[in-house]
């Protein structure tokens, strides 16, 4: 389904999806014979659509639906159930590239825009428990294996010139997703919208600021040229820490509806912006001073290392022999040409770094002054405490963005972090 079908198309509210499970034997199978007895609950916390988790005698699932509108702000604002096609075809793909990284899928209708798949327990959403200040072993191995097998394998660096356009265009339909994450992250936070907010009154000056600051117009209008015209690799294109379930030994990837092909940093940004807004949050979720510094320390260390061993991933997978045809080996035979393709190796991935620091910076001043913001800080209840964490990450993210330069290793990234850490704004000067 890359058009919509509204004419085929119904919301499932409860009595409407006991239903239309009951007539798919293999969920039958799954759950338990007695679909009367299927106990069914409406979990969704996300911003754009339906999930359920339907449990029966023997077993559970999850079902997830799109909504003809974005479920944050209703009927006013309509989005195309295709998304639902995007995200089952991305997920099928990273459970090829990425086997046990993604839920099992079970069921997917087209027309209905619903996909069921692996009920993920005891997993929970990433965010939640960095909010309360968990710590998560498996995650660094587990995400940095996702990504980098995800991005090196859908780029030209693993897939001829044929393939990798067949798959360009394959997702190529989800422009409306790609329309929301170019108004909401790469220009809205800048000017004056609508659906803008912040912590107000003490962000108010630092609000403006960034409507004046032509440093960060023009390093922001960069990235957003980059997230439209770099089809680097098939992308998650939202790989937040509410896009991740976690347990202490397992980490699943979720929700790829906004995927396409876009350029890598935008992926691997977004896990450290995240990361990052967990480590700023902290602080406002003290009660008592220093109680959560280990948590924070273990944050900043997690930082470092997706960088170090994303990129270490990265460049076995590039260096095991890459079947793509960009650097041809005909171009790269003897020393010589080893030693050349090494360093442009090297390049690369210093060039993928400072992408990475911009996106980063971009998603973070997003989820401060945007439409949609993140529970890290918005569970932070006085407001003067989310402001003064909301302001140490705006910081740090200006300075990534106009001065990307400055950050030429993860370690110039978690030290300036770690230098904001106790820094006090002036909210009247701000
Ligand atoms: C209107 S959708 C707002 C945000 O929710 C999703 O998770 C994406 O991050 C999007 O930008
Ligand atoms: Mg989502």
């Amino acid at each position: 389904m890359t058009g919509d079908r509204a004419g085929d198309y119904r919301i499932l509210h409860e009595a409407a999806l006991r239903d239309y499970l009951a007539d798919v034997p293999d969920l039958v199978a799954l759950l338990g014979a007695e679909p009367v007895s299927w106990s069914i609950t409406e979990v969704g916390d996300g911003n754009l659509n339906l999930v359920f988790i339907v449990r029966g005698d023997r077993g559970g699932v999850a079902v997830k639906q799109a909504l003809p509108y974005v479920r944050l702000v209703g009927e006013s604002w309509p989005l195309p159930l295709s998304r639902a096609h995007y995200e089952y075809l991305a997920l099928s793909r990273q459970a090829e590239l990425a086997p046990g990284l993604v839920p099992a899928l079970l069921h997917h209708d087209e027309k209905l825009a619903l996909t069921v798949m692996e009920l993920l327990e005891p997993h929970v959403i990433m965010r939640k428990g960095l909010v309360a200040a968990t710590h998560y072993p498996r995650f660094v191995d587990d995400i940095t294996t996702f990504m980098a097998r995800t991005l090196f394998f859908t780029s030209d660096l693993a897939r001829s010139a044929a393939e990798k356009k067949q798959a360009i265009a394959a997702f190529a339909g989800n422009h409306a997703l790609c329309k929301i994450t170019e108004d909401l992250i790469f220009t809205d936070p800048y000017r004056i919208a609508e659906q803008n907010r912040w912590t107000a009154p003490y962000l108010d000056g630092l609000a403006a600021s960034l409507r004046d600051d032509m440093d960060l117009h023009v390093a922001i209008s960069r990235l957003k040229l980059k997230f439209m015209a770099s089809p680097e690799a098939l992308l998650h294109g939202d790989l937040h820490t509410g896009s991740i379930m976690v347990t202490g030994s397992q980490t699943r990837v979720i929700d790829p509806e906004f995927a396409f092909y876009g350029p890598m940093g935008f992926d691997v940004g977004a896990v450290l912006a995240n990361l990052l807004m967990a480590y700023f949050a902290s602080a406002g979720h003290e009660r008592m001073p220093g109680e959560r510094a280990a948590f924070e320390g273990w944050l900043l260390e997690t930082v470092e290392a997706v960088w170090t061993e994303f990129s270490r991933k990265f460049l076995d997978l590039w260096r095991a022999g890459a079947a793509g045809d960009a650097y041809p080996a005909s171009l790269f035979t003897g020393a010589q040409g080893a030693a050349r393709l090494e360093a442009e190796r090297q390049a690369y991935m210093q060039r993928l770094f400072a992408d990475t620091v911009g996106f980063a910076a971009a998603k973070t001043i997003r989820r401060i002054f945007g439409l949609a913001h993140n529970i890290d800080f918005e569970l932070i209840e006085d407001p003067r405490k989310r402001a003064i964490s909301e302001a140490r990450a705006v910081r740090l993210a200006r300075a990534m963005m106009v001065a990307t330069g400055t950050f030429p290793a993860i370690a110039d990234v978690t030290g300036a972090a770690r230098k904001l850490r106790d820094w006090q704004p002036d909210f009247a000067t701000a």
